[in-house]
């Protein structure tokens, strides 16, 4: 038996390369906690959980995530067979409620050292990859329309990207409004221009903001309203033309199977962390493809590991209509891994290799780690 030996956490802060400004929080930096397994045969397997904006998105902190870990999670798998994942994600799954991110690092090293192990990559233990590239969405996010909009031009013009997602709720509606009027006119048929309000409109900014931002040619909004107002969703997703995809009210396969049920979105943004990880993430998946939903990869803007583990579940459906985001790794100042992930032509390519696909550069995790890190052995 492989058993699972150490268990180590530790918290990088990574500058981003402009601040990204988001209805609740402007970032300039990233936050992330790594997980590193090793394992008796020796081998090991990376994960990570990330979050944005400290407490402003959701219900877990980076530390938060480590102190689950380090208190909660990491004693209960000590000793355990590193093979027995799905044995692991239902222990866990008994012993700690909600904190889905945390989950989600420790679930993706799991995966990871078994691929390694095994030769092969994680695509292929969820079935295998269909995909050897995905479509590619950025976010302008400056706080400017004007440096947006250059942006999105240098995007268009280097190849890079031609889905632009804006991140809007922090003005009035009709400012917003007007922000994504003008970048849609700039950017012409060359784009497919969709915003993210961050949950930031009541039910009745949201019906004056879709209205308007349907006129302006804009093909998407995410998330409009709060996380519970899944009748407000409904509501929005019937009476207007414009999609509406669901993100923070997607945590898990229970959420995915209510949305669904009352119509609360045409598109689910599925992310692995927010999901609970690349099992529970598949599942929510699966119900989007069942409920016939437009399907989305989102991203917590991760670094190249978790943008890795995503890309390896990701590359494995068969229809996300509406592309990814998984972009994370390019809003940061340093890439942390050793080969960065390819992004080109629009797209992003699944990393090839054993496990998730990807090889920390040790330089770059000692200049950006927090001191505090912790190792726990069997
Ligand atoms: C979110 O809410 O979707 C994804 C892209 C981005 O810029 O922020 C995120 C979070
Ligand atoms: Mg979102």
């Amino acid at each position: 038996m492989t058993k699972i030996d150490q268990i180590e956490t530790m918290i990088l802060d990574i500058p981003t390369i402009r601040g990204h400004v988001l209805s609740m929080a402007t970032m300039r930096t990233q936050t992330a906690v790594l997980v590193k397994i090793k394992f008796s045969d020796g081998s090991e397997g990376i994960g990570e959980g990330t979050t944005i904006g400290g407490l402003s998105y959701g219900p877990e902190s980076p530390e938060g995530i480590q102190s689950a870990i380090d208190t909660y999670i990491a004693p209960a798998l000590l000793g355990r067979n590193g093979d027995d994942v799905n044995g692991a994600i239902q222990l866990i799954d008994k012993l700690v409620k909600a904190n889905r991110i945390a989950k989600t690092a420790i679930e993706i090293a799991l995966w990871d050292g078994l691929g390694k192990r095994l030769g092969v990559p994680v695509s292929q233990l969820f079935g295998g990859a269909v995909h050897e590239k995905l479509p590619v969405a950025w976010t302008l996010a400056s706080g400017n329309s004007d440096t947006d909009i250059a942006e999105a031009l240098e995007m268009i013009e280097t190849r890079r990207h031609n889905i632009f997602k804006l991140k809007i709720g922090k003005r009035s509606v009709r400012e917003d409004v007007a922000h994504v009027a003008r970048i849609k006119e700039a950017v012409g048929d060359a784009a497919s221009v969709r915003v993210d309000v961050n949950t930031a409109w009541s039910l009745q900014d949201a019906r004056w903001g879709l209205k308007g931002l349907q006129g302006a040619g804009c093909e998407l909004v995410e998330q409009p309203v709060p996380a519970r107002y899944r009748r407000a969703m409904a509501e929005l997703t019937k009476g207007y033309e414009i999609a509406v995809m669901a993100d923070e009210a997607l945590n898990g396969p229970e959420d995915a199977l209510e949305v669904a049920s009352v119509r609360g979105a045409d598109v689910f943004a599925v992310k692995i962390g927010q999901s609970g990880g690349l099992k529970r993430a598949s599942e929510v998946i699966a119900i989007g493809e069942a409920a016939g939903l437009g399907l989305y990869a989102g991203t917590m803007l991760e670094t190249g590991l978790s943008t890795a583990a995503a890309l390896q579940l990701f590359s494995t459906v068969e229809d996300l209509a509406w592309g990814t985001e998984l972009f994370g790794p390019l809003l940061l100042t340093e890439d942390i891994l050793a080969k960065p992930i390819v992004y080109r032509d629009f797209c992003v390519e699944i990393p090839k290799g054993v496990g998730i696909g990807a090889t920390l550069d040790t330089d770059k995790i000692d200049f950006f780690r927090r001191d505090g890190g912790r190792t726990m052995k069997a």
